[in-house]
């Protein structure tokens, strides 16, 4: 059937196009307005100026920044989303009340292609978090800016789980992005897994339920995880997982000396993304399937210290399991490392089809979810500075001084400039009920 367009359709369709136009465009203009702002009160100097206070409606006679910080009026708004016209004036300095020097940097705990995780202390609270710095520059040089944007959003969808790192702040000063993250030190999983070669089928169990919980409570935002790596899964010091990372990655250098394509070890990719298809949340299932598998046989499933061969055997390879695990745990791998995405357990009922599987019997979700479950394996800790579950190539490096500072504007080159000013947006200070400082 042709269908004709009316006159007030035509109307009725431009008009959505101008909504959305505008809307985009406010928008933007809104996250460019909140820099310049940011630039301005970032400056004392300017900040004083009689004009930028009237801008900024901001009373001289405020309470310097330490009173303000702990005013319980404080705007609930975020960084991104404000109306000036009803702010109050202590939402500006709250937000800039955040910067790299209130922190103390005591050790590199992890390194990427962009930049480091840091141990830092926050200096008036003395709480300790891990502070991922990356240098713009970088990013830019790598055309990754829209991957680093990206994993700020994810960061920042106010994602709360038990098993998921959180974002405290993002901040930026002129060449550098700032994360502050939850600080844990009981080691990566695959640390432990080295030490051990493999676990029992209890102690794996334990762990890829809480791996799953924390990737269906993803799902559940519209995200997929798609690269779990071991690198990225930690344990706390009590031994409950916290899974991190949304785009930082270490090198992956290939065997003839080139830089992989993908980042960190390409084990675990599913066969659909390493053929460049389509995926979806799917492959989340492989990869936990991948985990498992390496928790339960030592290495990961399909592997060749040949990357060629291995890439062959994850695509063609049929899925061979040896008999010494209990068969709901064969059913189970055999769901989640499922070529074909469309058979793959989790297909239709996502985390709920593994939730039901006969492998995960005895697990009590709400348990779970609350930490009641004790974990298998408490890592041994003296306390927030043991670093010992860290790797000592990283924690014995010297802490540059420049995390703590920035080139001042006018000592910026053209590239630095444009760098500086790619990440319009970036910052961000949580709403006052989550805020941790
Ligand atoms: C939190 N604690 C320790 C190490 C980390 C690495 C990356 C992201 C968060 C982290």
């Amino acid at each position: 059937m042709a269908v004709t367009e009316t006159a007030s359709d035509f109307t009725y369709s431009k008009m959505r196009g101008i909504v959305v136009f505008l809307t985009a465009f406010i928008k933007q203009r809104k996250i460019g307005l909140n820099d310049f702002i940011q630039k301005l009160v970032s400056n004392p100097q300017i900040c004083q100026h009689p004009d930028v206070c009237v801008f900024l409606q901001i009373d001289q006679n405020q309470p310097d920044e330490a009173e303000v910080y702990s005013n319980s009026n404080r705007s609930n708004l975020g960084s991104e989303q404000f109306d000036l016209s009803s702010t109050p004036n202590s939402f500006f300095f709250n937000i800039y009340s955040v910067k790299p020097s209130d922190f103390d940097y005591l050790r590199i705990i992890g390194k990427g292609s962009f930049g480091k995780v840091l141990l830092a202390k926050h200096k008036e609270t003395e709480k300790y978090f891990a502070v991922k710095v990356l240098q713009k520059k970088m990013i830019l040089k790598k055309k990754e800016q829209k991957h680093i944007m990206a994993e700020r959003s994810v960061l920042l969808k106010n994602m709360k789980h038990p098993f998921l790192v959180r974002l405290h702040y993002s901040f930026q000063t002129t060449d550098k992005l700032y994360f502050v993250l939850d600080y844990v030190n009981g080691g990566e999983l695959f640390y432990h897994l080295q030490r051990e070669h493999v676990f029992l089928e209890p102690r794996a169990r334990f762990y890829a339920a809480e791996i799953a919980s924390a990737l269906g409570y993803l799902h559940s935002l519209h995200i997929v995880y798609r690269d779990l790596k071991p690198e990225n899964i930690l344990l706390d010091s009590q031994g409950h997982i916290v899974l991190t990372d949304f785009g930082l990655c270490k090198e992956g250098v290939e065997p003839n000396g080139t830089t992989s394509t993908f980042c960190g070890t390409p084990e675990y990719l599913a066969p659909e993304v390493l053929q460049k298809q389509a995926y979806d949340r799917t492959v989340d299932w492989w990869c936990l399937g991948s985990v498992l598998y390496e928790m339960l046989y030592g290495l990961p499933p399909f592997y060749s210290r040949n990357t060629a061969e291995m890439y062959n055997n994850i695509l063609h390879k049929p899925l061979q399991l040896k008999p010494n695990i209990s068969n709901s745990a064969h059913t189970f791998l055999e769901g989640l490392l499922q070529k074909d995405r469309v058979q793959r357990l989790g297909a239709k009922n996502d985390f709920l089809e593994l939730k039901f599987h006969s492998f995960f019997l005895p697990i009590n979700w709400d348990d779970l979810l609350a930490k009641k479950i004790s974990p298998p394996f408490v890592p041994t800790v003296s306390g927030p500075t043991d670093l010992q579950h860290f790797d000592p190539e990283f924690t014995q490096q010297p802490v540059p001084t420049s995390v703590a500072s920035s080139p001042e504007d006018f000592l910026l080159t053209a590239s630095a400039r444009e760098a500086a000013e790619a990440f319009l947006g970036f910052s961000y200070v949580p709403p006052v009920d989550e805020n941790y400082l």
